[in-house]
């Protein structure tokens, strides 16, 4: 049967989350980030006046004050946005018939029998929009389609503030067009490695074979497929089963200096970090893996009393873990995170409660 899916993602997430508490920095271009006085760190978000002058997520914060001296510059309030998220996941929950949380700042709806209390899926999705609004002061863009991947890009498609209804009929008429990358998960390797074979489009995507896309991307080249062709049938709330997650870093010359190895605890942290915020997902236990010089390699691991998510704590146990080996020459250093588990989204406290 057809389904109808509505993706919905808060408009410079962090950056509305400011504006809404000190109303004065409305329509400022405000950046949330490192601090630019001490030119450390990066650029988390930013409002959408501040893009005007190039600034996106990820630039270092020295380079964002190049572009605009003169912008408010904050630092991150990570109580400030999960307490506005879970005001906002509440909302969307009530116009789902089934809710699925996908990250801090944006969910997937089951909205089949829903939206047809509504006159069209857009005013549906204006009505969502409105709720957030008037109750949470931030706006929001809306993707409708039939599959999740495509409700995902059509929520990217007119932001801020937009909305995006991608009929059944128009669904391969809307994809074919777009850069490969509007997927969801495709990022700069993936989008190189299609680039370096000639694909670059999403049309593009749909009429390589299958096969060859697998030998090139493995897995991921199937699903990149399967998306091009409309063919995505992952039912709302679905999580693929993940139960460990990990990285590695190689280091180009052996080293026992402590800066070079935080360093490189400190990136591992962050990406892990990025990955667990992505799938709304939290982990007890942390191991680390260390190959020396000589090629042995060593295991240690600790569980923490409950879940827990976040960098800092991926770094603090890291840190301890790896400080038998201080003054050991390191070939390479690993991080990996088990005992996963959803974080609770806000529909799953309520049914608990009631
Ligand atoms: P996004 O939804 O990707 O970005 P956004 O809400 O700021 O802007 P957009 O209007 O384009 O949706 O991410 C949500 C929040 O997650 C964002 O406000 C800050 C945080 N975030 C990071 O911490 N690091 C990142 O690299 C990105 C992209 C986002
Ligand atoms: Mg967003």
């Amino acid at each position: 049967m057809e389904r109808t899916v509505a993706h919905v993602d808060m408009d410079a997430f962090y950056a509305s989350c400011h504006i809404r508490e000190t109303p004065d920095i409305k329509g400022l271009p405000v950046i949330i980030g490192g601090d630019p006085e001490k030119g450390r760190g990066v650029v988390t978000t930013c409002s959408y006046e501040a893009r005007e002058y190039g600034i996106h997520s990820a630039m270092p914060i020295s380079r964002a004050f190049q572009l605009c001296p003169g912008g408010v510059y904050l630092r991150p309030d990570f109580q400030l946005y999960k307490s506005v998220s879970e005001n906002v996941m509440g909302i969307l929950a009530q116009f789902a018939d089934v809710f699925q949380r996908a990250g801090i700042d944006e969910a997937y709806l089951d909205v089949t029998r829903r939206v047809t209390q509504y006159q069209t899926p857009y005013h549906f999705a204006q009505a969502v929009q409105h709720s957030i609004l008037t109750h949470e002061c931030i706006t929001c863009s809306v993707g409708i389609a039939p599959s999740k991947s495509v409700a995902k890009i059509a929520s990217d498609f007119r932001k801020p503030h937009g909305v995006t209804v991608v009929p059944q009929e128009d669904v391969l008429s809307f994809l074919r067009p777009l850069p490969v990358e509007k997927i969801s998960g495709v990022g700069k390797k993936t989008r190189q490695v299609l680039n370096d074979h000639g694909i670059t489009t999403i049309e593009q995507l749909e009429k390589t074979d299958v096969a060859q896309l697998e030998r090139i991307l493995g897995k991921s080249g199937s699903w990149l497929w399967v998306v091009a062709n409309a063919k995505d049938e992952r039912p709302v709330g679905y999580r693929g089963s993940v139960h460990s997650m990990g990285k590695e870093h190689t280091f180009a010359k052996d080293t026992k200096n402590v800066q070079d190895i935080f360093n490189a605890v400190e990136w591992i942290a962050e990406r892990l970090a990025r990955r667990l915020h992505q799938r709304t997902m939290e982990f007890r236990t942390v191991s680390v893996k260390v190959r020396l010089k000589e090629f042995r390699t060593y295991n240690r691991s600790r569980t923490l009393p409950y879940h827990v998510d976040g960098k800092d704590v991926i770094i603090a146990v890291s840190r301890e873990l790896f400080q038998e080996f201080r003054g050991e020459y390191i070939r390479l250093l690993g991080i990996r995170l088990t005992n996963l588990r959803a974080t609770k989204t806000y529909q799953e406290t309520l049914l608990q409660w009631f």
